[in-house]
């Protein structure tokens, strides 16, 4: 099987397309190169069961190398079944273009659909007449062994749980009915990732993101689902129901994370990133897990996502269990109300927020980020701007281990999510409902045009334009509180600059010119959607002389399968 990850756009390289800041907090560039989590997943039941499974991260490599053709690359692989991601909404106009591609060159191998898009659209997506079938769920590992076995042999895949598939050009819908009740069904495997890598010879082919090899920032899974109802989330405990299926998160055992963070730490020294709050699972399931952890005194960083505020008595715990340690949370607003309202089910005050924060500082924690968001329900651009009042705030009374960031939500609202589903109830308003639309925004000039949505408190552009000055100003007081240095200060002023004028010069060409000719401006366009809002690097870790341990490295080459 091969899983290809396709651009957010295709073909981005081509495309004279302002992105806009919208993947400044993560580590992807603007069109979202890094591959779900779950292709590993998937790696690991198929080969586990026979089958040879490659990843081919396409959005990287037509970014690294701009003479890269997919078509002549496609062209030359012969797979049982192409498995392709649409995960993530942003991704619909890559991953339909990449599927088309696929088809052109191989029509008779299977093209196979997945991800939490996939599941939402099922029924619409099915209607493309490149993709072939659509596995519906967050979990799909099982499901997929068997569709792969049915294309292999003939067989019929009406039995297969979650399927979406077509037959004599009629829909056919299997329920989702693979919704597992614990994720220890199967591993994330790295060796299989690095022998994929030997016997391809292909690097750039596997990588999650670009920049990955100087910042070897692994994410591991804790859950899937969620107990909290953020408004804006399509994977919150509503949106889940709804969508997948899933009435309970599901959790990973400690004893699977471990072995896990196990593994990653024979051949990387580079931080580990806990997705999901462990708290979640109830205070034993953290608490079998920090054991673990003081025993196997793992040196990696681990960081640890918070969905609230975490009481003394945790931070200690993870204090006395875990050698490297950082913190992130997530308030949103400074504004409690404005909280209050994205998720109705965290009630923490500014005060208790600031408590935990001091504490853990007292603590060994290493780093403790804060990130907050533009968009949000009741938001005023001057509530955007008193948000950042209070970063100065936070900045000024803590040391540099304390980080604040702010984004603005994008460039989709979440399918599935309350406000998606029902935006006038929220103060919302949407630009596009389905698939198709959704591909089509894609194609728009910039961002602010590609933005699905619009608030009662902030139209597209006054988002646009709150998400500029809030990065100013924020820039402004991370230089006064030494977060950063003059160079990187300058820089990011550079870019929001250039940033403001090539909106302002799209807004006149949108409906009249056809500012696509402007070939010459693809570069600029790029390079003014990448750190400006703040400098890319920021999110990072520092990184080790040498990151990587050659010898767990080989061993894990040596490893049977
Ligand atoms: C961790 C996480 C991230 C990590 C990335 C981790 C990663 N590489 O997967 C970071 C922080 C970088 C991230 C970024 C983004 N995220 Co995010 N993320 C999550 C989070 C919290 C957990 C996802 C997870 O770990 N799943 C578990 C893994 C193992 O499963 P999985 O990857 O989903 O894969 C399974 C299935 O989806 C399916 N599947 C997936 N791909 C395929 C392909 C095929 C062929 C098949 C058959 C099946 C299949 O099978 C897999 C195995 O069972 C979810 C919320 C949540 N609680 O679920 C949001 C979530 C998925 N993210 C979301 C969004 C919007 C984004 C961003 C676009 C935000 C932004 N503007 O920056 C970016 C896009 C990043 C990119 N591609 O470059 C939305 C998606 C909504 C939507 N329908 O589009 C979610 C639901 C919530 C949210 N708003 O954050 N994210
Ligand atoms: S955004 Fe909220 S609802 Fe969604 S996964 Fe995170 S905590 Fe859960």
């Amino acid at each position: 099987m091969i899983l290809l990850h396709s651009p957010s756009i295709y073909d981005f390289r081509k495309e004279v397309i302002m992105y806009g800041p919208v993947s400044d907090l993560i580590p992807s560039s603007p069109i979202f190169e890094m591959y779900p989590l779950g292709f590993l997943t998937i790696v690991s039941y198929l080969e586990e069961r026979g089958y040879s499974v490659r990843v081919v991260n396409l959005a990287l490599r037509m970014m690294s190398d701009t003479a890269f053709d997919v078509q002549k690359f496609i062209s030359k692989l012969k797979p049982i079944a192409f498995g392709i991601d649409l995960h993530w909404l942003p991704h619909v106009h890559g991953s339909l273009e990449v599927a088309r591609i696929v088809k052109e060159e191989h029509p008779d191998i299977p093209v196979i659909f997945g991800g939490l898009s996939s599941t939402y659209y099922h029924e619409e997506l099915i209607q493309y007449p490149q993709v072939d079938y659509v596995l519906r769920g967050d979990s799909i590992e099982p499901p997929l062994y068997k569709l792969m076995q049915c294309i292999e042999s003939g067989e019929p895949v009406n039995e297969i749980q979650n399927l979406t598939w077509k037959e004599d050009c009629l829909v056919k819908i299997n329920q989702i009915s693979f919704i597992p009740d614990s994720l220890d069904y199967v591993d994330i495997r790295p060796d299989l990732m690095i022998k994929m890598v030997a016997k391809h010879r292909e690097l750039k082919g596997v990588l999650p993101f670009n920049g990955w090899w100087d910042n070897p920032i692994t994410a591991i899974f804790t859950v899937k689902g969620c107990t909290h109802e953020c408004l804006t989330c399509g994977s919150s405990k509503m949106a889940c129901r709804f969508v997948t299926g899933r009435w309970r998160p599901a959790y990973r055992s400690p004893e699977s994370l471990i072995k896990n963070m196990l593994e990653i730490n024979s051949f990387s020294k580079g931080p580990i990133f806990l997705v999901g709050d462990i708290r979640q699972a109830g205070d034993s399931y953290a608490v079998r897990l920090l054991n673990l952890l003081k025993r196997e005194k793992i040196e990696n960083e681990i960081i640890f996502e918070l969905f609230d505020v975490a009481p003394k008595g945790f931070l200690n715990e993870v204090d006395s269990s875990v050698v490297n340690w950082s913190l992130e949370i997530s308030p949103e607003s400074h504004d409690e109300e404005v909280r209050k309202i994205q998720d109705s089910t965290i009630l923490y005050s500014n005060e208790e927020l600031e408590k935990m924060i001091e504490h853990a500082l007292s603590l060994n924690c290493h780093r403790f980020d804060i990130f907050f968001m533009i968009g949000l329900p009741k938001q005023t651009r001057q509530s955007v701007m008193d948000t950042i009042s209070y970063c100065g705030h936070l900045l000024k009374k803590h040391d540099r281990r304390l980080s604040t960031f702010i984004s603005p939500m994008g460039p989709f609202l979440d399918p599935g999510s309350k406000i998606f589903e029902r935006p006038e109830e929220y103060g919302y308003k949407l630009f596009a409902r389905t698939l198709e639309e959704h591909r089509q925004l894609l194609t728009r000039s910039s961002w602010k045009y590609v933005l699905n949505y619009e608030t009662a408190w902030m139209s597209r552009d006054e988002l646009v334009e709150a998400t500029y000055d809030a990065a100013e100003r924020l820039n402004q007081l991370k230089l006064e509180y030494g977060r950063i240095d003059k160079s990187t200060w300058t820089e990011v002023v550079e870019r929001i600059k250039q940033a403001r004028k090539l909106k302002k010069q799209l807004d006149n060409y949108e409906n009249k010119i056809d500012y696509k000719q402007s070939a010459n401006l693809v570069g600029e366009f790029w390079e003014f959607s990448i750190s400006t809002i703040c400098d890319k690097q920021e999110l990072y870790w520092p990184s080790h002389p040498i990151n990587f341990k050659p010898i767990g490295i080989l061993k894990m080459l040596l490893k049977p399968k």
